[in-house]
């Protein structure tokens, strides 16, 4: 079985980008039509205790100027996402020492479980690592979803990249989650000196983990980051992303996979979906001071990270923005399994 899935990969890994593409779109299709779901995206603390090599939220950067949003701030943001007709809404912050203290926990709870109740939409939540407890707790004040990004299954260069962090906490994270009834969400970082080794051997234990969302996102290099190794074209710099995604796709038709806004912006959304994707996350209200994750500002005041403008190019491709019912229909059925 392990041989058959590497061999599989491997195979898939040989054939030329389009055709790869043109697979995995046709998987797509079949598994889920022609219906795309959009994730709304709320960074409400870029407050951070760790120093991920690749993150201009690392701890060592001086520079960036932090912000914790208000619940109020938060209900009116998600409000206008609510109404725009994302699906879902993606509660992310950086491992923020004031929320995960004991005291202070309650405060998560109560903007989960306020979102949850007055905008009546499913919620993921993106933390960090937190204890089984805590997951619990917010599976209870109404969270539907955990995302928790391993960047790598290879332990040297998670070492590499997620310094001074556990590999196994923060596996047993995701696998905590589940079991306290969450649905679970594990990505990957490409374009982070990665073989190809390394990436398929990440895909392979991804589809172990039970996982409901993969993804695969590439490295988005800042000053404060460590610097770029990847090729010149945007092309060449996103070819292991738009692979993952393609092999993904094929290895796990019936999981949900991320196209991000949070890369290249709107421009880089149609080479996303080609490679087989069939959510957009990163979907973030404009105007309001909330920011990306591996891209801070790219396309947020312009409007381009909207409902609205993704519609437009989802159309171009022949899919369409699913709608609000179909995704509730979705998650309740996730949970009956
Ligand atoms: C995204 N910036 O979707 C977000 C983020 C966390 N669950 C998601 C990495 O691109
Ligand atoms: Fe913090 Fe997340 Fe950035 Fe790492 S990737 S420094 S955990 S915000």
């Amino acid at each position: 079985m392990e041989e058959q899935i590497k061999n599989t990969l491997t195979s898939y890994m040989h054939l030329a980008a389009d055709e790869l593409y043109a697979k995995a779109r046709d998987a797509r299709n079949s598994a889920w039509g022609n219906k795309i779901f959009v994730y709304g995206f709320l960074y409400l603390s870029t407050f951070c205790k760790n120093n991920c090599a690749f993150c201009q939220y690392r701890s060592s950067n001086e520079q960036e100027e932090r912000y914790r949003k208000t619940l109020r701030e938060l209900l009116e943001a998600g409000k206008r996402l609510a109404d725009d007709g994302v699906h879902l809404l993606d509660l992310t912050l950086g491992e923020d020492l004031y929320y995960t203290s004991e005291e202070n926990f309650s405060r998560l709870e109560e903007i989960v479980s306020e979102l949850h109740r007055q905008l009546g939409l499913p919620i993921m939540v993106s933390p960090g690592v937190i204890t089984k407890g805590q997951l619990q707790k917010l599976q209870k004040a109404g969270a539907n979803w955990y995302a928790c990004y391993q960047e790598t299954h290879d332990h040297s260069l998670f070492a590499k990249l997620r310094l001074n962090q556990d590999f196994t906490v923060r596996k047993q994270a995701r696998l905590d989650a589940k079991d306290a009834g969450l649905l679970v969400e594990d990505g990957l970082l490409t374009g982070v000196g990665e073989d190809n080794d390394i990436l398929l051997y990440s895909i392979e234990e991804m589809y172990r983990e039970p996982l409901a969302q993969v993804r695969a996102m590439s490295y988005v290099p800042h000053e404060c980051t460590f610097p770029s190794t990847a090729g010149d074209t945007l092309e060449e710099r996103r070819e292991h992303e738009l692979k993952a995604i393609a092999l993904m796709r094929l290895l796990m038709p019936q999981r949900l996979i991320p196209a991000s806004l949070d890369v290249d912006g709107l421009e880089g959304l149609a080479m996303r979906l080609n490679a087989g994707a069939n959510v957009v996350t990163s979907i973030v209200p404009s105007g309001r001071g909330f920011a990306g994750v591996a891209s801070k500002e790219l396309d947020i005041d312009n409007n381009n990270r909207s409902v609205f403008a993704v519609r437009k190019k989802v159309e171009e491709l022949g899919l369409q923005i699913a709608a609000q019912s179909d995704y509730a229909a979705w998650i309740k059925e996730q949970n009956t399994l």
